[in-house]
């Protein structure tokens, strides 16, 4: 891919020698990681295209549509509000801030004990090596946790950043009403930014261009439920990574073309592990690309994972953006209301998810749950103290895992893994 598009990365001010290096190991890393897996269903060519051209293809349209006039926005969260970005006739992308390979530029700037996620993402803006950021006009950014909200005034620095302020406690009015202000405010700076005015009409038709992609990826997770799963959890990761990405009409349509094949599996009976292979949740901080470490190291250790309680999984596509009417202020509201259930560990108290992963745990019938907490994430790390305890008292088994995205963890890792299904497997026997 290096060769083709290098001119184009020129223009983005990229750092070709760095950029370079850092396709190399992503494509080393997805040879090993996502295409040894055996069994894989015949639609996943699809997104295996779309990373070969991540960094390629994809940037190409985004800067086509840059080129005819329209905005690229960039965000890190779901808590930035898509459907406002898509009715001003701009694009949302989801930043670079997965991999290791930034972190030692950001930590030149930043202090080393902030969490992999914050590091990672500043880095990759510092050694502008995310094509990503490079082409964004505008960064959003919230006020989730105390790590990132700091280091957005950092990154304002190095490009356009807007902050949302999202209420800690979404659940009372209080907050139900500062976040519609919120919302108002960002529509006006998206509207400053594109030149364009949402109308109702707009806004409606996005909203439905969201909603469609949340469909088609809560009918794939649906799927997972199966016994056997038909797809591996890796995969099932890989496709809402990509989401993030991808052109979101196209990717809604291969989305469920996959489904289509996934459902035959089912009805073959065919999955892609053992049918007895203990059934494990994921649940935690999220998990940007390319982070497959615990997902491959769990599968590889005869696994199925089933499901991600996880911004890139469940919290992304569970609820839709449902309008009581057309207009402009109940359309507000209905996005009020929707990004106000995504039960993040920054809310308090945050008995929401404690109750989504209970109901999950049932619904794809799990064995045992990994809690997984990015290293220095205060939020996900504390809050595994209540889903053990509501967990334990369902008789399910919890593995904690507090990880980077380094790799010097793997074999300590895999030796937890490996322990958690012994216990599964003890617990059956009995
Ligand atoms: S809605 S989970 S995507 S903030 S950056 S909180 S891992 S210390 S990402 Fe998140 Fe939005 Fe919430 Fe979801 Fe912890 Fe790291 Fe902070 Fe993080």
């Amino acid at each position: 891919m290096a060769e083709k598009y290098v001119e184009m990365w020129k223009t983005l001010d990229m750092n070709i020698e760095k950029h370079n290096q850092l396709l190399n190991g992503l494509g080393q890393y997805y040879t090993r990681a996502i295409l040894s897996q055996k069994n894989r269903p015949k639609k996943m060519d699809y997104f295996d295209f779309v990373v070969s051209e991540v960094h390629g293809l994809r940037i190409k349209e985004l800067n086509d549509l840059r080129s005819a006039g329209k905005k690229v926005v960039g965000a890190f969260c779901i808590y930035a509000p898509e459907e406002l970005v898509y009715a001003a006739d701009a694009t949302m992308v989801g930043l670079c801030g997965g991999a290791d390979f930034s972190i030692p530029d950001a930590e030149t700037v930043l202090p080393r004990s902030l969490c992999p996620l914050i590091k990672s993402f500043y880095g990759f803006k510092l050694n502008r090596t995310c094509p990503y950021f490079q082409s964004s006009d505008l960064v959003v950014g919230e006020t989730t946790c105390d790590g990132k909200k700091k280091v957005y005034e950092l990154l304002n620095e190095l490009v356009p950043t807007y902050v949302i302020e999202v209420p800690h406690k979404p659940d009372t009015q209080q907050g139900k009403e500062f976040w519609f202000k919120e919302l108002e405010a960002f529509k006006a700076e998206i509207e400053k930014l594109t030149g364009n005015v949402i109308t109702p009409e707009r806004l409606s038709q996005a909203i439905e261009l969201i909603n469609n992609k949340r469909r088609a990826l809560k009918r794939l997770s649906d799927l997972r439920a199966n016994s056997p799963s038909p797809i591996s959890g890796l995969d099932g990761l890989l496709i809402d990574q990509i989401g993030f990405m991808d052109d979101i009409s196209r990717f809604t349509v291969k989305v469920n073309d996959l489904c289509d094949e996934l459902e035959q599996r089912v009805r073959d009976g065919e999955g892609v592990a053992e049918e007895d292979a203990p059934r494990i949740m994921i649940s935690g901080s999220p998990m940007a690309v390319p982070n497959w470490k615990v997902h491959s190291i769990a599968e590889a250790s005869g696994a199925t994972v089933v499901v991600e309680e996880s911004c890139v999984g469940t919290r992304y596509f569970t609820d839709l953006v449902e309008p009581e009417s057309i207009g402009m202020k109940d359309l507000l509201w209905a996005i009020d209301e929707k990004y106000s259930k995504i039960p993040c560990a920054c809310f308090t108290p945050n008995d929401r998810r404690i109750e989504s992963i209970m109901q999950l745990a049932k619904q794809f019938k799990v064995d045992g749950v990994i809690y997984y907490t990015l290293q220095n994430c205060h939020d996900y790390n504390v809050e595994g103290v209540k889903v053990e305890r509501a967990l334990k008292a369902q008789g399910l088994p919890m593995l904690k895992i507090e990880t980077d995205y380094a790799m010097g963890d793997s074999a300590q890792i895999k030796t937890k893994i490996e322990a958690l299904l012994e216990i599964i497997q003890g617990k059956r026997e009995h």
